[in-house]
Parts: C-alpha cells; structure tokens; sequence
C-alpha cells in the first residue's frame, strides 16, 4: 500500500512532532550525519572531472528521489506513521508561514550570526549540533529572503515555465542546457546576480545560511524543498504523458558528456538502481 507525503501546511500537531521526533532520533544515532556526507560527496559541478550523478545533470531528479527515499526509510524505521511532508514554496511563500514555525523547522536565524534560535533545530536544543561540512560555527544558520540583499522564492509563473516544457533534458545535459523541463527546475540560469537563480536553486538561496552549498542536508528544510522538487517532476510526467527521462542512451564516442552523465538504463551510483526505475514511484508513495 502505497504511504501519502502531504503538504507541510496541511499537517496535524501530531504529524508534526512525529516528523521532528524521528528526525531528532535519527541524528541523535549518527544515521542523519551520513545523509549530508553523501550530499557533500556527490555536490560535483560541471567544472570538475568525473561522473556527475546529483546535481547540473539529467539525473538531478531521480538522484534526489531515491535520497529522499532512503531518508524517508530511516524516519520510517524510527516511527512507520512518518513521512517527508512537501513545501510547495509558489504558496507558502513567507518567513513565518508553514513550515517555518516553532512546532516544526523553526524560523529565520538571528541578525548578529545567522544562527537559528527557535524551534527544534535551535542549537541550544541540543539535539541538533552540526557535524559535516561546518564553516561559520555547529550551530544551524538560516537567512531567509536574504534580508541585507532580498531576493524571492519563485513563483507560480516561474515553475509553469519549467513544468510546460515537453522534454526532460537536452545537450549539453549540465548547467548551460537552455531548454528542457530538468534545467528549468533546477535552475541553473545565465545572467548575473539573483536572475540567475531559478526554480530549486532560488529557493536554495532565499532560505540562505546551511541550506546554500553541498551541506545544504544539514537544514531539514532540505527534505521539504527537495519533496516538492521531486512533486514537480510527477506533475510533469502527467502533464506530459508518455514523456521519458533522457537522454535514453550514453553520449557517443567523443562527446564531452562521455561518462560525466546518466543514461536512462544505467546504474545511478551510489545505488543499484537506473532513473528508468525511479521514473515511477506510485507503488511507494503518493502526493496528497
Ligand atoms: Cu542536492
Ligand atoms: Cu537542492
């Protein structure tokens, strides 16, 4: 039977002291700390060498979709009723509405450091010191809308953009591809400045603080934002029926692609899974 992930504003006081318990649970046993290690091994950028399996890649999509499945097991071994509530941040569009609140991820952080004092993951809870990929201290920081240079979540207009392009991706299949629905969500655009942010990425950039880089696991907001991501690509799929993850087969002999992407068919590391068998999900979950 396949489980519900909801919309985070639509969540019970119950379902959100479950969510933040088996979160707290799983730090407190080191299993969550092995999640923004992972994130920070495969935060590889088109500049540099080797396989790209996470990010500026076709396999942007369902990279994120089995690491947000292999969270999800974690909370769901602690407590089975849990699972990764969405923000769909084209409504929940404030710095004080869902889900930044003191019942779940807490708000914005403080002036003088950016350090995030309220709710759960405050640093003097105690329950949520960071281990992996610390630079300004190990307390959790957060500047939502950047507030010295605001910039704003994206919009509803902003996402139809993304979602109303017919194909998944194109060459040269990273951070340049100027067509193609995966591109567009994730958001690697041209320009400088805040322009150049859109969809994911601007979203990445409008929370600030942890959330900006590879260790961006370490703010559970994280799992919020990447479940939406994830919801984006079932709209997607449905709006365009029959439309398939690409490219389908590795790039030739000779193409600079050559062993830096993901074909449809081949194993997305570091799992043994193909984004073939990611591309439906309906059997393991759903989007309320
Ligand atoms: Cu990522
Ligand atoms: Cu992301």
């Amino acid at each position: 039977m396949a489980y519900t992930r909801k919309d985070v504003s639509t969540l019970t006081g119950a379902e959100k002291r479950r969510f933040v318990k088996a979160l707290l649970e799983i730090k407190r046993r080191g299993e969550y700390d092995e999640f923004v290690r992972t994130h920070i091994e495969y935060y590889v950028a088109d500049g540099e060498n080797g396989l790209r399996a996470a990010h500026m890649t076709p396999s942007f999509l369902p990279w994120h979709r089995r690491f947000l499945l292999e969270l999800e097991r974690a909370l769901r071994r602690v407590d089975s009723s849990v699972t990764v509530p969405y923000w769909d941040w084209t409504r929940d569009r404030t710095t004080t509405s869902a889900p930044w609140t003191k019942d779940l991820l807490g708000g914005t952080g403080r002036r003088s450091d950016r350090q995030v004092t309220t709710g759960p993951f405050a640093y003097a809870e105690g329950n949520w010191t960071l281990k992996e990929g610390v630079t300004d201290g190990e307390f959790l920081t957060r500047d939502l809308g950047r507030v010295r240079d605001p910039i704003t979540l994206p919009t509803k207009n902003d996402l139809e953009w993304a979602l109303k392009d017919p194909v998944y991706d194109t060459s040269p299949w990273d951070s340049t591809a100027a067509k193609g629905f995966r591109n567009k969500l994730e958001g690697w655009g041209t320009g400088r400045g805040s322009a150049a942010w859109r969809n994911h990425n601007r979203v990445h950039r409008w929370v600030g603080g942890a959330m900006v880089g590879g260790a961006s696991v370490n703010d559970p907001a994280f799992w919020l934002h990447h479940a939406f991501v994830d919801l984006c690509w079932s709209r997607w799929q449905r709006r365009h029926d029959g439309a398939r993850y690409l490219p389908a087969k590795p790039p030739g002999q000779g193409s600079d692609q050559r062993g830096r992407i993901v074909a449809r068919h081949e194993k997305l590391p570091p799992w043994d899974v193909t984004p073939d068998e990611l591309e439906d999900v309906s059997r393991i979950y759903r989007y309320a």
